[in-house]
């Protein structure tokens, strides 16, 4: 073994001596200062520090090879080479040390495998840059991951868009997907006679807004004779909305609070060309009150039942709410608050799943402004983004 001493005036200069005198590969074995008197050591050349080194010993270098130093992984490499020092703790016996590990590493290959899935989705690997990009705008709209990843892997299939890298041009293409698959129906149409028509949901979606915003359009624009009844007798405020806007539109509308009363009421309007019900907001999670709903719709011979849904409104909550005000006869949607919703991508697997057709969009607080009928093309295209409200 060769055993040498080198002095230099600074540690660095110390180490390129070593490294010259006896190659990258040399191993420090020890370094001191050689310090004289405490006054005399900031004396410039008087200071000297010592390195021993020596060529072929078992341990690892501290000089750090050019290579090593060249790149900060490189550097990590060489760095963890000389630290890899995994041992069993003390009293600790092989086979446990080592089924020890093996237990971290399934754990990490099943967090980076969930990874992957969630990132990815199905179907998503080595996706084309133009699908990635309008997969990830299909979840900035609010689509749900798998749903997305079914939609993205369906326009993968497509050949037509095989060499098309706009992201415009395959959600156009979304869009044509889409519409065929949501289901739409025609505005309340009173030319074949007189129609009873009843608003129903959770509370706050928009059932008295919606009513106010069709009565005015068919009393102000269309000039047909409009009749309102309201079952709202749990709060006084909710009937007062209602009678404000009946005054203001010079509608004539009856309270109503028992089945028989709501027979009568249909009765004393029956000259009119359409009857609006109004009913209180009800808890999807409230049974007891839906089947009441459904008594009192029976008795009114209602024609349309509209399920009114505020778009701000979680996609499995929307599933849940269709579901059970089904019960009471649910035949169509309208959907509410569009403006208010940061992407319309939830109300996807609603329209996709619901035996519903849609019929009415709002958007907005004006009466009687804010109302649209549903049209599948636009609805597509607000669910994929190429629209905003
Ligand atoms: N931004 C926005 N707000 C709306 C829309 N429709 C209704 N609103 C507002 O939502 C709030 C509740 O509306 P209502 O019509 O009272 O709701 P409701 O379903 O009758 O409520 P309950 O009778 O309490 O169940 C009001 O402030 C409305 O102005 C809409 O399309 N967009
Ligand atoms: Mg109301």
């Amino acid at each position: 073994m060769d055993v040498r001493t080198f002095r230099a005036p600074t540690m660095q200069e110390a180490l390129a001596l070593v490294r010259r005198e006896l190659g990258p590969d040399a191993a420090v074995l020890h370094t001191r200062e050689l310090r004289g008197s405490p006054w005399l050591r900031w004396i410039p050349g008087l200071r000297q520090i010592e390195v021993t080194a020596a060529l072929n010993v078992n341990v690892p270098s501290r000089l750090a090879t050019r290579e090593a130093a060249r790149t900060p992984a490189a550097a990590y490499a060489a760095q963890s080479q000389q630290h890899s020092s995994l041992r069993p703790a003390a009293g600790q016996t092989r086979p446990a040390f080592e089924q020890q590990i093996k237990g971290q590493l399934d754990e990490l290959h099943s967090l980076v495998a969930d990874l992957c899935r969630r990132t990815q989705g199905p179907g998503l690997a080595g996706l084309p840059e133009v699908l990635f990009r309008v997969y990830t705008d299909l979840i900035d709209a609010e689509v749900d991951q798998l749903l997305a990843g079914e939609l993205i892997a369906a326009l993968r299939q497509d050949p037509t868009l095989a060499n098309v890298a706009d992201p415009v041009l395959v959600k156009a293409r979304l869009v044509r997907m889409l519409e065929h698959e949501l289901r739409v129906a025609p505005p309340l149409d009173l030319s074949q006679g007189r129609r009873v028509a009843a608003l129903v949901g959770p509370t706050g979606v928009g059932k008295t807004t919606t009513i106010a915003k069709l009565a005015a359009n068919f009393r102000l624009q269309q000039r047909k004779r409009v009749g309102l009844i309201t079952v709202d007798t749990y709060r006084i405020a909710a009937v007062e909305q209602l009678r404000t806007y009946a005054e203001i539109i010079e509608l004539p509308m009856e309270v109503v609070s028992t089945p028989r009363e709501m027979r009568q009421a249909v009765q004393r309007l029956s000259a009119m060309d359409l009857v609006l019900i109004d009913t209180a907001g009800r808890s999807p999670k409230d049974e007891v009150r839906i089947q009441e709903l459904k008594t009192l719709l029976a008795e009114a011979a209602a024609d349309d039942v509209f399920l009114v849904l505020s778009a701000v409104t979680h996609a499995a909550a929307l599933a849940r709410t269709a579901e059970r005000f089904a019960e009471a006869g649910t035949t169509a949607l309208i959907l509410t608050k569009l403006d208010e919703a940061a992407g319309m991508g939830q109300v996807l697997p609603l329209l996709r799943a619901c035996k519903l057709p849609l019929c009415y969009l709002t958007d907005g607080q004006n009466v009687p402004d804010d109302i649209a009928p549903a049209d599948a093309r636009r609805v597509a295209r607000l669910i994929v983004g190429l629209e905003q409200r």
